[in-house]
């Protein structure tokens, strides 16, 4: 067997430039950790953008670049400011990612933005291209690359090739509204094994191809030219280990090192032990439903009115996307939502909602697991949404309650969570009301069988997973199809 090749749009390193050096740091996110059984330094090769345009890197410095990526098993696809606008913020994040997640009003259908995307996704194919052989192994991640398969396909029809969606895929009636939807799907059909957060997904995706393609579909596999294409739900997990042992460190841990809002949360603990904290979490992004949280909030408040200066919400929001128009937007709602009801709910004594917008060095993230009560989380759309299950992983003796969107691809794998429908803000209300009074031995109960679940269907397993899957499907015979 030759080596892998993962392809993805963002390397799994920073790069950073100092005076004229360079230093490539590995990223710590849940891909790159989860990669890591396939991506062992050895015979691997992780293709993807460094994040740095061509008009920010100095000629100079291009070699010293390449050197430093190789370092770390990865090779650069170079870009310039003009594709990463139109393929990145225009194509993959104003038309794939509001559509695949049902925010029909926000997705553009540009011609532009399609043609940026087509001429990005060959140089990603071609990158791959003048690195593969015959025997080796290809794994595309994501949305932004849905065309890379099939052309790696054209150049090398016999290749092994896999392709993971990290998003929702959208129901038929969404996915049809795409003006380029059959080539979408073509692109994707280059792989030999397609995967999914979800059975749902893997369901919708392959309805639109029966139904816009024609195509055969028997069970999950689908038959085009001499191939067969399987098509199977993975969902991902996390590094299950990491977190549980982190947060048992940080139990014995100090003073030292705790982050100004984790001191400010344990003095409010200390002086009132029946104090509640809620924690969400997420990017600042309007699929995570931040706002709408937020306006339940004031509702919970309103319904609950004894639970004024007990409760405390907690708003994590890492910057996403800034340059595009509807995070903008969104950004602005969001200040203005909590500076509106942080005014008037608020005591001398008594702030509802802690809002921060940053992002969060992992230590610190474990500390602010550790001690809230509640974790909220209300996606009104999510791929599958790990935060939930880094939550659960902290929760060392089990305590803490979950409120989880029924919208996330998690609450599949975490039924025994509160389950809500973000939309429903008197089901949410009550289930903030229940999270509160939840005896603690419930919670143990709720949270025993998931922690289980996680331990074992971790990161680590659903890469191997699918690579498994991957080697499995090249090696079937299809001879009996003829070419
Ligand atoms: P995301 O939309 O980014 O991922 P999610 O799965 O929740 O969403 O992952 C977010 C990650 O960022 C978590 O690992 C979390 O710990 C980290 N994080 C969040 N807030 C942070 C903060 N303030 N500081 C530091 N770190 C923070 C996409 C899809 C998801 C899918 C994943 C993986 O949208 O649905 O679960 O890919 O496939």
């Amino acid at each position: 067997m030759g080596k892998t090749i993962i392809i993805s749009n963002r390397l799994p390193v920073q790069l950073q430039i100092d005076q004229g050096e360079i230093t490539a740091i590995p990223s710590v996110g849940g891909l790159a950790t989860g990669m890591k059984s396939v991506h062992s330094g050895g015979d691997s090769l992780w293709i993807g953008w460094s994040g740095l345009t061509d008009e920010e890197i100095p000629d100079e410095l291009v070699s010293k670049i390449d050197k430093a990526l190789a370092e770390h098993g990865s090779s650069q696809v170079n870009l310039t400011e003009d594709e990463i606008d139109g393929y990145y913020y225009g194509f993959s994040n104003r038309t794939v990612w509001p559509l695949f997640h049902y925010f029909m009003e926000y997705t553009e259908f540009e011609q532009e933005f399609w043609d940026a995307y087509k001429a990005v996704n060959r140089k990603f194919a071609d990158a791959i291209l003048a690195e593969a052989e015959d025997d080796d192994t290809i794994w595309v991640h994501d949305y932004q690359l849905m065309l890379v398969p099939q052309m790696v396909r054209e150049e090398k029809p016999d290749i092994s090739i896999g392709f993971f969606l990290h998003i929702p895929f959208p129901s038929y009636e969404i996915f049809r509204t795409i003006p380029w939807r059959e080539e979408l799907l073509e692109g994707l059909l280059g792989s030999d094994l397609i995967g999914f957060h979800t059975y749902d997904y893997e369901r919708h995706f392959l309805s639109s191809v029966r139904r816009l393609l024609g195509l055969e579909v028997s069970f999950n596999d689908i038959s085009l030219d001499h191939r067969i294409i399987k098509v199977d739900s993975f969902p991902m997990g996390i590094d299950y280990k990491k977190f549980s042992e982190a947060a048992k460190k940080n139990e014995e841990s100090s003073e030292k090192g705790k982050s100004e809002l984790q001191k400010r949360l344990d003095t409010h603990k200390k002086a009132d032990p029946e104090a509640k904290f809620f924690l969400s979490i997420d990017r600042l992004d309007y699929s995570k439903g931040i706002a709408k949280r937020i306006y339940a909030f004031e509702y919970f408040l309103n319904k609950y009115p004894e639970y004024k200066e007990k409760v405390r919400l907690i708003v994590l929001a890492v910057p996403s996307r800034s340059n595009v128009p509807q995070y903008q937007l969104l950004k602005r709602e969001v200040d203005e939502l909590v500076g509106r009801i942080n005014g008037e709910f608020s005591t001398v004594s008594w702030t509802p909602i802690w809002y921060f917008y940053r992002s969060m060095p992992f230590e610190n993230l474990i500390d602010l697991y550790t001690s809230s009560d509640i974790a909220w989380l209300t996606p009104l759309r999510d791929g599958m949404n790990l935060v939930a299950k880094e939550y659960i992983a902290t929760r060392t003796d089990q305590t803490g309650v979950l409120i989880l969107s029924e919208m996330a691809g998690s609450a599949n794998e975490m039924n025994e969570s509160l389950l809500i429908n973000p939309n429903n803000f008197e089901q949410i209300a009550d289930a903030l009301h229940t999270a509160i009074n939840m005896p603690v031995e419930e919670q143990q109960e709720r949270n025993a069988p998931m922690q289980k679940r996680l331990e074992r269907y971790n990161v680590e397993k659903w890469a191997n997973d699918f690579m498994n899957s991957l080697v499995d499907q090249k090696r079937k015979d299809y001879s009996h199809i003829a070419r």
